[in-house]
């Protein structure tokens, strides 16, 4: 380990702030990244209790990268301190005009260290670098700049309510701040997951602290040294890798966090949701799993369909919450579809994710790669047909999973109900003379994240928008979400927005100030 010291921007070495930390110097990517290894518990890195940490494997060689600081639940309380200090103390003398600045010059960071930041995204999670850099990097920077525009525009109301004759009465509401947010988020994209839910949070005017996936806080801890320099009080943002039993449990059960904010899984989501109840009621806001169907018609424009077909379930290599986790394909498109998406499959090139040629890199752990491996053996013995992949890429180090394909998938099979959060497309026919059972097919589900519908019919596809129940519904598109438009799912696919105007909701609430005069 190395001890490393950056200097606070603009100080030039004299007399500024400085922010120390333990960390390591990861050379990759013809570059030389100073990354740290420690908790950022109220603006300083520190080790964690009982020096515990979490082993970073490279997803690409299985190498280890780096050893971690493990938080524990005193240091998830030590970060709940002073994030609730700063919100009563330092944060509450910052305005919200000058909070934005804050968020913007923060983005400015960002985007300054972009290579920096996809590099150690692409080592740490396997995301490809090219997309790591436009998308999980890019967007992220997008959220901070978005929500600083919100800071000096969240107002409330003037309300006509009934006087009391013969006074009169002012009624008006006041948006505020909930106080210390927890936040919790999952591996598939690190970066961009803390950026979604922070940036609105933060914006709204309160005080945080995330706990980022086990397997890659490393973009978060290089995010927080750039919290340092943009000049955020200390205990405004605390970032805390650990395990999510015990960490990211004694977030949701801290009795002085008043809202958490979790994407995840459906089951540690309800798990979550019951915790936040028990420990003090704070609200919840839970992105949770999903399985959303995509549509294909006829009479769609068929490049396209296959183009976004593709990416709807191997973008990111599948690891996308979004991901069409089920196509189903018009009997008479079925075998040219299927066999467009083979024949891009084939050339398809899979391999280092830092190779600016690569396509598809490897799976975020070994855990959930083995998952990937069962999950298509239970298909195939459940008698769906699989037409490609299925396997780890043979004779290959690190989690590559090649990207595969089912057809004639049943609905009551496993691999048409439940995620497989990985590059496998599942395809099911359909009879285009019926669009009412395909339309059943496609709600058939407890999920309800997104969905997607190609067709050059604009009835077909305004009706699909109509009836699918899904938070978000693509036409003839698939995966273009913005930071300007709400995100979130229906059903067991959860609740609460990310993203857009709505995302603040999340982090706000509401007080209702009556005056007689
Ligand atoms: P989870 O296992 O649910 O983990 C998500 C986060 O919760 C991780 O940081 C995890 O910590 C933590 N966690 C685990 N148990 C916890 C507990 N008892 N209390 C508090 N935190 C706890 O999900 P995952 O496997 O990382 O991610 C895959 C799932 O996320 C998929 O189902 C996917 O669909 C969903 N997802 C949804 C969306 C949206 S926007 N809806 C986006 C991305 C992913 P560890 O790091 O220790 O596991």
């Amino acid at each position: 380990d190395l001890l490393i010291r950056t200097l606070r921007e603009g100080s030039g070495g004299a007399g500024g702030k400085q922010v120390e930390y333990q960390g390591f110097q990861l050379k990759a990517n013809k570059r030389d990244i100073r990354v740290p290894t420690q908790l950022f518990i109220n603006g300083e890195f520190v080790d964690a209790e009982e020096q515990r940490v979490l082993d970073i494997i490279n997803p690409s060689d299985e190498q280890l990268l780096c050893k971690v600081a493990c938080a524990s639940p005193n240091d998830v309380d030590k970060a709940v301190q002073a994030a609730h200090k700063a919100f009563f103390g330092s944060w509450k003398q910052v305005s919200a005009r000058q909070r934005g600045q804050l968020m913007l010059k923060l983005a400015d960071l960002m985007e300054q260290h972009k290579e920096d930041l996809a590099t150690i995204e692409s080592v740490d999670s396997g995301a490809v670098y090219t997309l790591a850099l436009k998308t999980h990097i890019g967007m992220s920077i997008d959220a901070w700049r978005y929500f600083a525009g919100w800071c000096d525009k969240i107002q409330g109301n003037t309300i006509p309510v009934n006087p009391a004759r013969p006074n009169n009465v002012l009624t008006f509401t006041r948006k505020e701040p909930i106080g210390v947010c927890g936040l919790v988020t999952p591996w598939n994209y690190p970066l961009m997951m803390l950026s979604w839910k922070m940036a609105a949070c933060i914006a709204a005017g309160n005080t945080c602290l995330i706990k980022p996936a086990q397997t890659c806080p490393l973009t978060a801890l290089k995010f927080a040294e750039l919290t340092v320099l943009a000049g955020f009080p200390a205990g405004v943002i605390n970032v805390l890798p650990g395990k999510g039993s015990d960490a990211g449990q004694a977030v949701a059960d801290h009795h002085l966090v008043r809202k958490l904010g979790f994407t995840g899984s459906t089951p540690i989501g309800k798990h979550i949701m019951k915790s936040c109840a028990d420990s003090n009621l704070k609200k919840c806001s839970l992105e949770l799993g999903g399985k959303s169907p995509l549509v294909i018609f006829a009479d769609c424009d068929l490049d396209k369909a296959v183009k976004h077909g593709m990416s709807s379930v191997f973008f990111n290599k599948g690891e996308n919450c979004i991901a069409a986790g089920r196509l189903f394909v018009e009997d008479r498109i079925h075998d040219e579809f299927v066999r467009r998406v083979l024949k891009d499959l084939r050339s398809m090139t899979i391999g280092d994710p830092l190779n600016r040629s690569t396509a598809h890199g490897p799976q975020n752990h070994k855990a959930h790669m083995d998952k990937l491996v069962e999950y298509c053996q239970q298909g195939v013995a459940e008698g769906a047909k699989l037409v490609y992949g299925g396997c780890r890429v043979p004779n290959m180090k690190g989690y590559f999973f090649t990207p595969t394909v089912f057809t004639d998938v049943e609905d009551d099979m496993y691999i048409a109900k439940e995620e497989s959060f990985g590059p496998i497309m599942i395809i099911s026919k359909f009879n285009g003379s019926d669009v009412d059972s395909v339309m059943a097919r496609a709600n058939r589900s407890e999920y309800g994240l997104a969905s997607g519908v190609f067709t050059k019919d604009i009835s077909k596809a305004l009706s699909f928008a109509d009836r699918i129940e899904a938070g978000t519904v693509f036409v003839n598109v698939y995966n273009k979400t913005d930071v300007a438009a709400p995100f979130g799912g229906f059903k067991q696919s959860g609740f609460g927005k990310d993203l857009g105007q709505e995302a603040l909701n999340e982090y706000l609430k509401t007080k209702c100030v009556t005056i007689e005069y």
